[in-house]
């Protein structure tokens, strides 16, 4: 078991979630009972690079097929922190029409839009076909590849189509930071694209909230990386990139880190102060990590014994979000369609599909008022304010919502 980053060989697995499915292997209704591959799902702690990582390697072309399912527009609350993320860095950055902004995992253009919209040129990046094609109709210039070195050599000497040689002002890298497996080659193409006096901006959940909050869920096999200041420090230094700043965004994906990292040293007391608040409990050591497992094994514990006092009570259960840390929930707590009948979810492109293992129905959001189910737990807990807003009518019509995560409870 050595470090995928650093190649330490002396990795410390602290959690063991089981054999779980793909969490966005959406399963279609006429390939039920077809094959559903599982596969080891387990978290080790790097004492070398103090980067959290699973062990188990799936291949890219099968994490993300063609019809890989996520788009980042269904949420008004990630469509509102990107675009202030945008505007932020236009201004901060002078950003203008002779600028360049490249977004690596760029998706449908949710986040490019608002550089497009303030007249500053811009690249996407992204594998999946759908998803760039959405981002190209919707005027976001986008290419639909895996990010590397190799990818950067390219476009920095010309050689991708039209493109013309090229460097970025700004990079941009939110939520992919945990799902690529050369996270070294991933930087290292970084570095080369950024141009002398460049900023690169990478955003992902903090592991720490991870522990702290038990968003155990938040682990599934895109997920390859949960990452810390401590970590991006080594990461930056190993590819002669300096880490400057940090910023802590905690009602994001559970707490999400936005790190910022340029060619240039520039380091803030914020950055000295997040590491040193890691340092100062632990979450660079083991230790931080070791009691984890139980604390998962208690909410699961928890959280079937409540479904199933419902349940024996009369009470009908359905889920909210077809989230891909829904699926993780699902699974590992093992709350098949005895215990919730259906899950709900805006994306159309995840509708009529079933979700992964445990096989309920994706449906609009609608049925939550048309079929009134008592409690809808909601799977996409990190939008819960959001969702709740929305569904407010369902809430006044008496329906309860359970919220998974730090603990199983029932709001309203
Ligand atoms: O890293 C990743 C994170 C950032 O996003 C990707 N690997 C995949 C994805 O993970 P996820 O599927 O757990 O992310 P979300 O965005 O938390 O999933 C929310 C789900 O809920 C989506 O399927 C959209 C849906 N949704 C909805 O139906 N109505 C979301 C909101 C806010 C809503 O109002």
């Amino acid at each position: 078991m050595r470090c995928r980053i650093c190649g330490h060989d002396g990795v410390q697995p602290f959690l063991d979630l089981g054999k779980t499915p793909l969490s966005d292997g959406l399963v279609r209704p006429e390939n039920l009972g077809g094959p559903e591959p599982r596969y080891p799902l387990e978290v080790a702690f790097c004492p070398g690079c103090k980067i959290v990582h699973i062990l188990e390697d799936v291949a890219q072309e099968i994490l993300f097929p063609e019809d890989y399912p996520y788009f980042s527009s269904f949420s008004e609350h990630l469509l509102a922190h990107s675009r202030r993320h945008a505007l932020g860095l236009v201004e901060g950055r002078g950003l203008g029409a002779g600028s360049l902004v490249v977004e690596l995992a760029s998706n449908d253009g949710y986040l490019l839009q608002n550089f497009v919209e303030a007249g500053v040129p811009v690249l996407g990046i992204d594998p999946a076909p759908a998803q760039v094609a959405q981002a190209n109709a919707n005027g976001v210039r986008s290419i639909c590849e895996f990010f590397g070195v190799e990818l950067a050599e390219r476009l920095v000497a010309g050689d991708y189509g039209d493109l013309g040689p090229l460097q970025a002002d700004a990079i941009v890298a939110n939520n992919v930071c945990a799902h690529v497996p050369d996270l070294n080659g991933f930087v290292a193409g970084m570095k080369l694209l950024l141009k002398p006096g460049g900023v690169i901006t990478v955003e992902n959940p903090w592991v720490r909230d991870l522990i702290d909050h038990c968003e155990f869920d938040t682990i599934y096999h895109e997920h390859l990386y949960y990452h810390s200041c401590a970590g991006w420090a080594r990461l930056a230094e190993r590819h002669g990139l300096h880490l400057n700043h940090v910023e802590y965004f905690p009602d994001l994906h559970g707490g999400t880190l936005r790190w910022h990292l340029a060619h240039e040293p520039a380091r803030t007391p914020a950055l000295d102060a997040a590491l040193a608040d890691e340092q100062s409990i632990g979450l660079d050591t083991f230790a931080y990590y070791e009691g984890f497992a139980k604390r998962v094994e208690q909410l699961k514990a928890d959280l079937l014994g409540l479904l199933r006092g419902l349940r024996a009570e009369g009470a009908t259960i359905a889920a909210y979000g077809a989230a891909a840390k829904g699926s993780t929930m699902l699974n590992y707590v093992g709350i098949g369609t005895d215990l919730v009948d259906f899950v709900v979810d805006r994306n159309p492109h995840k509708q009529g599909l079933l979700m992964p293992g445990t096989h309920q129905p994706i449906l609009d959001v609608d049925a939550l008022l048309e079929r009134r189910p008592d409690y809808t737990l909601i799977l996409a807990w990190n939008f819960k304010d959001e969702i709740m807003r929305q569904q407010s009518a369902y809430d006044d019509a008496g329906g309860r919502f359970i919220v998974p995560v730090p603990r199983p409870e029932v709001v309203s």
